[in-house]
């Protein structure tokens, strides 16, 4: 019986030493406070609860362990991403917590053991947390851009939707938007398809305006809805957790909303004037575009009326990401138009980070 105390103390270090690793890239790489106290919480608490029983380590012999010679010869332990080296040590902590709980009862500790079994389905929520915050951070990536395009036919010099991406892929944009009010189903899930491909082959994020299951049939990586479309819950249940949920909002309380009703990103406008949305309302303004910037915890989008002549003060509000329809589909040289906006909002963001630093 003395053994099976070697394997529980040899399960405490697995256990505590696995939550340390899980606990430590919370804290240095990831900076999640929330995440970090509770890892920190459940590491001591496995230590803790064991350390009255004093003869645990004395049945340590750590030198003689045949586990270290397997070790030695393998290289499963060998881990390539972060994503490996965080499932890794959930499982580390739940095996290790599963024996440490069989062992106490088979020493006679079965109330001390269902303390075990208890940190083993918190591990198990734990990891869920920790998955949803690398989604979100995968899905930060993916809208994390300078210039995000939205296709329109109509105002696209009579260019067709297809011509367009491919100039706007060539002048190196990452994020584009499906939206187009005047074709039918079929024809929207025709172009969205080709986009797709084009758009995986370069690397581009690809998002579909009001259609989801267009948006789900081809793949694409998000969906872009408005305030007048299903509600985001609804929207979420059918894309699922790692599809980027886009919601246009014009106010504060709009804003607020969406984060906490689990958007990815807003669009925050019409900022201007603007004849490309049909049903838009007034122009919110720079000042609702301020809000944004200082209250709301997910990635914005500046849109409405942005033209070459007026982006700069975008810039200087704050905008990180901004969205023009017309400026960009309707140019006559869509890339030479790209560059020129993209020159303005590079001049303007170190001007704004001088002033802020
Ligand atoms: N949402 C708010 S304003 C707008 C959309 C889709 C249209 C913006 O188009 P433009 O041509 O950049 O003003
Ligand atoms: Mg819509």
């Amino acid at each position: 019986m003395d053994k099976i105390y070697r394997i529980i103390d040899a399960n405490i270090n697995r256990v505590s030493e696995g939550f340390r690793v899980l606990e430590d890239l919370s804290r240095f790489y990831y900076e999640d406070y929330n995440l970090t106290e509770k890892l920190k919480n459940i590491r001591h608490k496995v230590r803790k609860i064991i350390s009255n029983m004093d003869k645990i380590i004395d049945y340590r012999d750590s030198i003689n362990d045949l586990g270290l010679e397997i070790s030695k010869k393998s290289d499963l332990d060998n881990k390539k991403n972060l994503n490996q080296l965080i499932t890794s040590n959930f499982k580390r902590v739940q095996e290790g917590l599963r024996v440490i709980e069989e062992s106490l009862k088979i020493i006679g500790e079965y109330e001390i053991s269902k303390f075990y079994e208890g940190f083993r389905y918190e591990s198990y929520n734990l990891e869920k947390i920790y998955n949803n915050k690398l989604k979100n951070i995968k899905k930060k990536k993916l809208i994390d851009t300078d210039i995000y395009c939205i296709t329109a036919e109509e105002y696209s010099n009579g260019r067709d939707n297809i011509t367009v991406v491919k100039e706007m892929i060539k002048a190196d944009i990452k994020v584009i938007q499906y939206r187009e009010k005047n074709k039918n189903k079929l024809q929207k899930y025709k172009e969205c398809k080709i986009i797709r491909k084009l758009t995986k082959e370069a690397g581009v994020t690809f998002i579909v305006n009001d259609d989801i299951d267009i948006a789900l049939a081809v793949e694409a990586d998000g969906i872009h809805i408005g305030q007048d479309d299903l509600p985001i819950e609804e929207a979420r249940k059918l894309v699922g957790e790692k599809m980027v949920i886009g919601l246009s909002t014009h106010s504060p309380k709009q804003a607020r909303d969406a984060v906490d009703r689990g958007a990815d990103y807003i669009g925050v406008g019409p900022i201007f004037k603007t004849f490309t949305k049909k049903d838009v309302c007034d122009p919110v303004g720079l000042t609702y575009l301020q809000y944004a910037v200082k209250n709301i915890d997910i990635p914005h989008v500046a849109i409405g009326g942005i033209k070459e002549n007026n982006i700069s003060s975008v810039v200087k509000n704050g905008a990180r990401c901004i969205a023009l329809v017309s400026e960009i589909v309707g140019a006559c040289d869509i890339q030479e138009k790209i560059k020129r906006l993209r020159n303005i909002i590079k001049e303007n963001k170190i001007e704004r980070e001088n002033i802020n630093a």
